[in-house]
């Protein structure tokens, strides 16, 4: 271990709070996951919160244990789900537990906009207006909690409040920033057209850091009671999504990737945004990516239909493998209905295989189920793929699946089956990767993203999907995408 240094990556999902470290040789990386504990939003009241301080908690474990395990701490950096944030009062302390974006308050706000306000809102910052956003959770807190905004000094989203918490610094990072829509990604500032057309308090917005950049150090306190030494805070792609993404494998500058977990991330890597009414329509939205990239995106359902199928299943106390779920979705040999993953009534529904029943309008066997799972989320990634093509003008061979999601060599390969072009699977852990290879620039500034994903690529195994060459398969494959395109 002694040669190698011991970069300490925080990824906190909304299922999951993890610390890895990640082992540099001076050529590879490799990740060693140290602490992984459930994440869950709470419901108090009817309002459901992130508990931030056991969040902040368990970190502080991982840390340690990081420490015990591989030696001191080289540097830290933070990467979190995004939009989410907590307000600090004018004591400076934090005002109460961070709102999830599950709450409706996003959604009032939203429905009060009108047609022209949102497009507005699109053209001065490129990101699409979800109800999820930032921007509408704010402008809900300023509405429905106004005693929270009122006493509000400072804005922190996630990633950000848990730099506060670890280093006592008020800063912002640019990518998570993106998740706001309050950031013109065309110059990554503030929009002052955003901020003027809400008369939003501006200073309630930290400043920015530069990715590579040490912003802070562990706070001497929190080192002194972990036995651990003081390490450096570095700022890197703090939303999951664009840390992902820095870990794709790819050969060239232009490619496709999905960064798959609960979200189906969908997209190509941009130097500059694309903005214009065919973006705005077909719901892709120019996120922040790392070193001023721009992640061209579509926010897509993912995981998230069939985690929730299996929840179900297992409602009577018996388990099922992944493996075990696929067998049962592949035991079906006919034609299956497919449905829109993205339609709102697979957004939070009680009971998954009764949504999909009902959205297809028919009494489903639950391998059949499973199995219209599969492919409507296969159809949903070819169409997006297709707009994404029509967008940016550009023909793609391989498509890239990053994060957990890309275990499932099942949707692996129905989803090469149905797009026709490769799939090219891993790594898994993606945002890690990606987080521990921006934090390498704490030590050589001039280090460029491909360098960084050439390190990244001989860290990490891939496993590739080539399409069927079964012609009844690909005929089926067809049928089903010509059922799906007729949903819209
Ligand atoms: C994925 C993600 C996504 C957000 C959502 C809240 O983890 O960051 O980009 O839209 O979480």
């Amino acid at each position: 271990m002694e040669n190698k240094k011991n970069y300490v990556a925080f990824d906190c999902g909304n299922s999951s709070v993890r610390v890895l470290s990640g082992l540099f040789d001076g050529e590879k990386i490799e990740t060693k996951l140290i602490h992984q504990v459930p994440n869950e939003a709470i419901n108090v009241n009817g309002i459901f919160y992130w508990d931030i301080l056991y969040i902040f908690r368990e970190l502080q474990i991982g840390l340690q244990k990081a420490f015990i395990k591989y030696g001191p701490v080289e540097s830290v950096g933070i990467s979190t789900w995004g939009i989410d944030f907590g307000l600090l009062g004018k004591s400076g302390q934090l005002l109460g537990n961070p709102l999830c974006y599950r709450n409706d308050f996003g959604e009032k706000v939203l429905n009060n906009l009108s047609k022209d306000e949102k497009d507005k809102i699109f053209k001065a910052t490129g990101i699409l207006d979800h109800p999820m956003n930032s921007l509408y959770q704010l402008l809900g807190i300023k509405e429905y909690l106004p005693e929270y905004y009122k006493e509000a000094e400072k804005f922190l989203l996630i990633p950000d409040l848990l730099a506060w918490l670890f280093t006592g610094v008020i800063c912002g990072e640019p990518t998570i920033a993106s998740t706001t829509q309050i950031l013109n990604m065309r110059n990554w500032s503030y929009s002052s057209e955003v901020i003027d057309h809400f008369q939003l308090n501006k200073s309630l917005l930290p400043s920015l850091t530069k990715h590579g950049e040490v912003y802070g150090e562990l706070k001497y306190n929190i080192a002194d009671s972990l036995k651990i030494n003081v390490c450096p805070f570095v700022s890197i792609p703090s939303h999951d999504t664009a840390s992902a993404v820095v870990s794709v494998p790819a050969m060239s500058d232009d490619f496709l990737f999905i960064s798959s977990g609960t979200w189906s991330l969908i997209g190509t890597e941009l130097k500059e945004p694309i903005i214009n009414d065919d973006v705005y329509r077909e719901g892709f939205a120019n996120e922040g990516g790392a070193l001023g990239t721009i992640t061209f995106l579509k926010n897509s359902t993912g995981m998230h239909i069939l985690q929730n199928i299996k929840r179900v299943m297992e409602k009577e106390g018996e388990k099922y493998s992944w493996d075990e779920l696929v067998k049962m979705a592949d035991s079906c040999k006919g034609i299956i209905p497919v449905f829109d993953p993205n339609d709102k009534s697979f957004y939070n529904p009680q009971d998954m295989p009764v949504a999909i029943c009902d959205y297809t309008g028919k009494e489903l066997s639950i391998e059949e189920v499973l199995a219209s799972a599969y492919i409507s989320l296969a159809c949903s990634y070819k169409r997006s793929i297709e707009k994404i093509e029509n967008l940016s003008d550009k023909q793609y061979n391989v498509i890239h699946i990053v994060g957990g999601g890309c275990r499932n060599d099942y949707l692996n390969q129905i989803t090469s089956d149905i797009s026709g072009k490769i799939v090219i699977a891993g790594p898994e852990e993606a945002t890690s990767f990606g987080n521990i290879g921006i934090q390498l620039k704490k030590d050589q500034q001039d280090l460029t993203l491909p360098q960084i994903r050439h390190i990244l690529k001989k860290s990490i195994s891939t496993r590739s999907f080539n399409p069927a060459k079964d012609q009844h398969l690909l005929i089926k494959m067809e049928t089903y995408y010509e059922k799906y395109k007729e949903l819209f």
